[in-house]
């Protein structure tokens, strides 16, 4: 196939002069000619094949057509920092003959292979990835009840989640290959209801915990590395993700009833809530945490984050107090209930505009969706007054909006608590939806219905377009009571 720039498909790509082939199709090349190939979804592992003789191949993989049509030099990667990186995954050189496979796992929906060198005819043949994850396809389910574009919604948070369980739970299997703990917490949401993947999500606690600084802090990411080495420890320390490590931990041992596991790691866990109360709560008892800390909450560049942090320490302490009573601890049963009590009232007092009657942030007291979602999430208000703060920030044109799955797959868990099962169903079924509509065959880093070129990098082509956060549909839609309700939403749609 070859590509055409057009304005008006998501991201100015469409392929055209489409040959079907497959498996068993057979090209002839020369030197400098080019072959784009299509392998229909977003796949994960090692590309191989066979060639008559040897010649030198230029392979670049990609998820989405433009990181083949756009060029890198006009479109950058800029961390904002004075970080540019470069773009590490592609294109890549191999000499190959005979039958050859490419040593480096790849993650790709299309690969356009470049012959550099080689004799005057090169005949490739049997071009296939052999594809790996964690999850063998056969734990793959079609979603039961619901109709065809739930089905499919379901479907491709499936495939999202399977791409990104190798050996750790990835964030995106392309660009980061990270374990995140943000990404870690949605992933073992799904995964619990689906895959179980068990023994995996307890190398990904063991391998955090091994992270731990001289400041206490567990690092909020891990590299894997594949080669027999130690695994990297990442630099970043986010406290919201640092203190979230807790919930890991509860929901794992919930689902595994490994409380033995739990008991020798909690005490690490609560060490990341101690050292961000220690550090940075003040005297009215809510957290001012310093600018230069990355605090992560969402990809929204204008967010004042310090309330989120606020609802995610309360959110973190409650369940560091499920543990806590779980294992009878009595001491800490305590100092949980009564650190939490005095964190609620103060957010009440302090972070709480009445007037307003929603929560807001910092100096410039700024409404944010980020500030109420978490305040519900943490059981800070109940669920109607957690409602009614819902419904208020949505007509506050001014709130600073979610900017990317993970926000928005908290929103729609603060829409279940609050009994707005309407709302849920319908984000669900717009926004992945929406990516769908798109094209997505994965779900994404980064979606915004109204800005295709949106990247917290700021480029489409570094963004990642099979991500983990992206893959809690799955869980919404089969988790035994909000799956309940929002087949509910879909009957009650389709009779009116
Ligand atoms: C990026 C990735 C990852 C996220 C961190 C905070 O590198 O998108 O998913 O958890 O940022």
């Amino acid at each position: 196939m070859t590509l055409s720039g057009d304005e008006r498909v998501w991201l100015g790509w469409k392929a055209i002069n489409k040959v079907q082939t497959g498996e068993v199709s057979t090209f002839r090349m020369q030197k400098g000619d080019t072959l784009i190939l299509d392998f229909g979804f977003n796949i994960v592992g090692y590309l191989q094949g066979v060639s008559n003789g040897k010649a030198k191949l230029q392979i670049e993989p990609a998820e989405v057509l433009a990181e083949l049509g756009d060029s890198w030099e006009k479109f950058p990667a800029d961390f904002g920092n004075g970080n540019k990186p470069g773009r590490s995954w592609s294109p890549k050189v191999l000499n190959i003959q005979n039958n050859w496979r490419f040593g480096e796992r790849m993650t790709f929906r299309y690969v356009r292979l470049i012959v550099l060198e080689g004799a005057s005819e090169i005949v490739l043949s049997e071009l296939s990835c052999d594809e790996v994850s964690a999850v063998p396809f056969s734990k793959i389910k079609p979603l039961e009840g619901f109709g065809p574009k739930m089905k499919q919604i379901d479907l491709v948070a499936q495939y999202t989640l399977r791409n990104c369980i190798q050996e750790v739970f990835e964030d995106g299997p392309k660009r980061d290959q990270r374990l995140w703990l943000g990404d870690l917490k949605l992933e073992a949401l799904p995964d619990g209801l689906l895959f179980k993947s068990d023994s995996v999500i307890k190398r990904c606690i063991l391998l955090f915990a091994g992270t731990q600084r001289d400041d206490g802090f567990i690092a909020s990411c891990v590299f894997n590395t594949s080669k027999g080495q130690n695994p990297e420890i990442g630099d970043e320390m986010i406290p919201d993700y640092a203190m979230l490590f807790g919930s890991v931990l509860l929901n794992y041992a919930t689902n595994t009833n490994d409380w033995d596991l739990v008991k020798t790691i909690y005490p690490l866990a609560c060490r990341q809530v101690d050292n961000v109360c220690s550090m940075w709560l003040n005297a009215d008892n809510y957290l001012q945490i310093p600018d230069n800390i990355w605090m992560f909450i969402d990809w929204s560049k204008n967010l004042d984050r310090q309330t989120a942090e606020q609802a995610t320490a309360i959110y973190s302490i409650k369940s560091l107090l499920e543990i806590a009573r779980k294992l009878e601890l009595k001491e800490d049963i305590e100092k949980w209930e009564n650190l939490g009590k005095k964190m609620e009232a103060s957010a009440m007092k302090h972070l709480y505009d009445s007037e307003k009657g929603l929560f807001i942030s910092g100096k410039q007291r700024q409404v944010s969706y980020a500030s109420q979602i978490w305040m519900i999430l943490a059981g800070v208000v109940d669920a109607n007054a957690g409602a009614e703060i819902l419904k208020r920030v949505k007509a506050d044109i001014a709130s600073v909006q979610p900017g990317c799955p993970y926000l928005v797959h908290h929103l729609v868990q603060a829409y279940l608590l609050c009994n707005m099962d309407k709302e849920a169903y319908q984000l669900i079924d717009n926004y992945w939806g929406g990516m769908i509509d798109k094209g997505a065959d994965t779900f994404w880093e980064i979606y915004d219905p109204g800005d295709a070129y949106k990247s917290p990098y700021d480029s489409h082509l570094f963004n990642s377009y099979c991500h983990a956060w992206s893959c809690t549909p799955g869980w919404f839609l089969r988790h035994p009571e909000y799956g309940k309700r929002l087949l509910e939403i879909e009957r009650t749609n389709n009779q009116q």
